[in-house]
Formats: C-alpha cells, structure tokens, sequence
C-alpha cells in the first residue's frame, strides 16, 4: 500500500509541475522575461551602449551566481549612475509626505537612517535585506531582469523579494519599462517593511504553488492594480502605496490627479481588468485599508478550486503538501 500511495502522490505532483518546497529551491526560480532585455529589445535605452550592456552582464551575474543563505555581493555604483539614481530620488523624495501612503513614509524615515537612503547613495541589497528581515522577516535576493510571474509570487510565497540590482540607462532617467534597483528599493522596499502589507504579500503563499497558468494570470493582474499600482484612502485623502506609482514621479502625479479612472478595489473585478505597461494607468483600485485588501484577496484566493493544499510551516520556511484538498 505504501508503494502505491508514494505513486499516487508523485503522480499527482507531477501532474502540477514542479514547484519549490523550501526557501533554498528558490534557487531555481530565476526564470526572466526577456522583453525588456537591453541585449534584445531594440526600444532599450541602453541597446547602442555596449558600455552599458557589460555592466548589466557583470550585475546580473552576481544574480545567477548567488545561493540562498550567502550574503548579497555589493555594487561599487558609478558616479553616472548614482547621478541616475540621485535625480529620480531627490524629485520623488518631495512627492512622498503629500502622495505616498503614512506605512510607506515610516519605513521611508527609518530606511534613510537605517539603510543609507539618501540622493548620494545606492543602498546596498545586504543592508536593505538584513533591515527588512527584523521588520517583518521579509529578505531580498538578487535578480538579473524581469522576473516571471510565477516565480515572482513563489518568492513571496516565501516572503523573500527577488531584487534588481542594476540601475536604468542614464539617458532615460525618469521612465523605465523593466525593473530596475530604484523600482525595487524606491518602490517596493518600504512598503515590505510593514506587517499588515507583508501579510499581504504573502497571500500568494498558498497557491503560486499549484496554480494553473491562467489562475497565475489572474494573480499577477492582482498584484499589478495593488503591489505594483495600488492606491488607498488615509484619512479621507486618496494616497499611493503601489510601487509602480511609488518609483515614478510622473505616474505617481498622474494617478492622484482628477485624470484617471478610480474603482473600489474588488479583487473579481481587479483580476479581469486588462493592463498594459507601457503608459499611464487608465483605471486604479483605491482600497480601504491593507487590512481590508488582505482579507478580500484572501477571500478570492480561497474561492480558486485547488486540487491540493499546502502547509507552510515559517520555522524551516518549508511547505508540506496535504493530500486533503
Ligand atoms: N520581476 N525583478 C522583478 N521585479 C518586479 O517588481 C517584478 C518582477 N516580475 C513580475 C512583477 N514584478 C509583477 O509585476 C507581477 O507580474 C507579478
Ligand atoms: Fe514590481
């Protein structure tokens, strides 16, 4: 009976595709979306600059070389692009205490004193990791480009952020189609130092594990109108805690102004609402608070069929698969 039960149970696993079991196979989990690739896609700002192109191969290295559990290597910036990072940080910096939400500006305050955020400096990955991992055990790892959507929600799954660590062409300072280390540590850092939002962040755990790719569709359309482009009422006044908003001082501007199209956040109609990325957001979803999006994100998450559960247990940061869906 023994043998048979292991047969169904590998069948059954088999049938869902592999997924990772245990923080350290998130080692595996670095399939990028090579779109926005300055080695192949022509619209790149740094296409033509071969200087440019070497440095995000010597950058991205460090992501594919890098285990889980080691220390992240750091980045000696250049002058050029701590410039970069100088100008969008000191522009947004201003925006923040009247557009960025009141978690966002804590962690901001305690990130600059903390993490050496400051328009002369690029943080480095280490330090930030090793911050956020006493706020809300949140840690980051390298990345080399756009991550896939699936392997993106498995990492928070895991409540680890996988981190950019190269910076945009200096010639587009202002506006980049991929991920880069200021989307990542202007936009997304702050917010993972607050509990309610890393709870959040977390929903995904239960199910980026076995989810179809359409249920991952409809995930990472969730995860763009509230992670990456998300806003929220604070006292009466609308404010951002997206980090697609959070990182762009134009789109940040935009999305408060009386431009766009604002709906109450409902995950249904947020998961079916078509996006694109390359202009401004037509349409945001405002939510009430990070705890009421949890609990309504958690509530879709649980009305999608499973054919298995998992259990994830945060003292080995390992999942055990319950045959009892
Ligand atoms: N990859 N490196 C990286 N950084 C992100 O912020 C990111 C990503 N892949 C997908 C993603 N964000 C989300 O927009 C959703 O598609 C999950
Ligand atoms: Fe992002």
């Amino acid at each position: 009976l023994k043998r048979n039960t292991e047969e169904v149970k590998t069948t059954k696993e088999v049938k869902f595709h592999w997924f990772p079991k245990k923080i350290a196979d998130l080692d595996k989990c670095h399939h990028l979306v090579n779109k926005f690739d300055p080695d192949l896609d022509q619209d790149h700002a740094g296409y033509t600059d071969q200087v440019y192109r070497q440095r995000r191969k010597m950058i991205g290295d460090i992501a594919y070389r890098y285990r889980h559990g080691e220390a992240i290597p750091r980045v000696e910036y250049t002058a050029e692009e701590i410039g970069t990072w100088r100008e969008v940080y000191s522009t947004l910096r201003d925006l923040y205490a009247s557009h960025a939400c009141s978690e966002y500006q804590e962690a901001f305050c305690l990130l600059e004193k903390h993490c050496g955020y400051s328009p002369d400096n690029i943080p480095q990955l280490e330090d930030v990791s090793n911050f956020l991992k006493e706020r809300t055990g949140f840690i980051l790892r390298p990345v080399a480009g756009l991550l896939s959507a699936r392997d993106f929600l498995s990492s928070l799954a895991y409540r680890v952020f996988q981190c950019t660590q190269y910076i945009r062409h200096a010639s587009s300072p202002m506006h980049t189609p991929e991920p880069d280390c200021i989307h990542e540590l202007l936009g997304h850092v702050p917010m993972l130092a607050d509990r309610t939002f890393a709870q959040f962040s977390q929903v995904t755990l239960t199910i980026s594990h076995w989810a179809s790719d359409e249920d991952i569709e409809k995930l990472s359309t969730l995860y763009w109108f509230t992670v990456e482009y998300g806003l929220c009422k604070q006292n009466g006044e609308l404010r951002a805690y997206g980090a697609g908003l959070l990182s762009s001082y134009g789109e940040l501007v935009h999305s408060l102004s009386d431009e766009p199209e604002r709906r109450e956040f409902e995950p249904e109609a947020a998961a079916a609402q078509p996006y694109q990325d390359q202009t401004y957001q037509p349409v945001y979803f405002v939510s009430e608070s990070f705890a009421d999006a949890k609990e309504k994100f958690r509530a879709y998450v649980t009305g999608i069929k499973r054919p298995f559960a998992v259990r994830y247990d945060p003292f080995t940061c390992s999942v055990e698969v319950l045959d009892n869906p």
